[in-house]
């Protein structure tokens, strides 16, 4: 079963995505991207689909054209772990 992070396990890894916001209300990470057109949008998510399918880790995510808002959080522990925070560096390097 994957822990939920806490505590100064949690602070740290917050303090690492610096372009994640916490959700209000639920133990969750946000990111808003935008990208120049579609297309762009649509291959981005495409590469964190597959990166989701092979971490059987997905991200909740909607796109409109050229934005795409991401949340992320682990249902099986209802909060943050590990995967999220690894799913978040992995996005953030491909967006960059
Ligand atoms: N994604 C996320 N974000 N959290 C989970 O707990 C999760 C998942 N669990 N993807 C996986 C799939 C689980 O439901 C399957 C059965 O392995």
């Amino acid at each position: 079963m994957v822990q939920k992070l806490d505590g100064a396990a949690r602070q740290a890894a917050l303090g690492e995505l610096r372009q994640w916001r916490e959700v209000t209300g639920r133990d969750a990470i946000h990111r808003a991207l935008r990208f120049k057109d579609f297309n762009e949008a649509w291959g981005f998510m495409a590469r964190v689909a597959l990166m989701a399918e092979r971490m059987d880790h997905h991200p909740e995510w909607s796109n409109v054209y050229n934005r795409v808002e991401i949340t992320l959080s682990t249902h099986d522990c209802g909060g943050l772990s590990e995967r999220d925070v690894k799913l978040a560096k992995f996005i953030d390097g491909i967006a960059s």
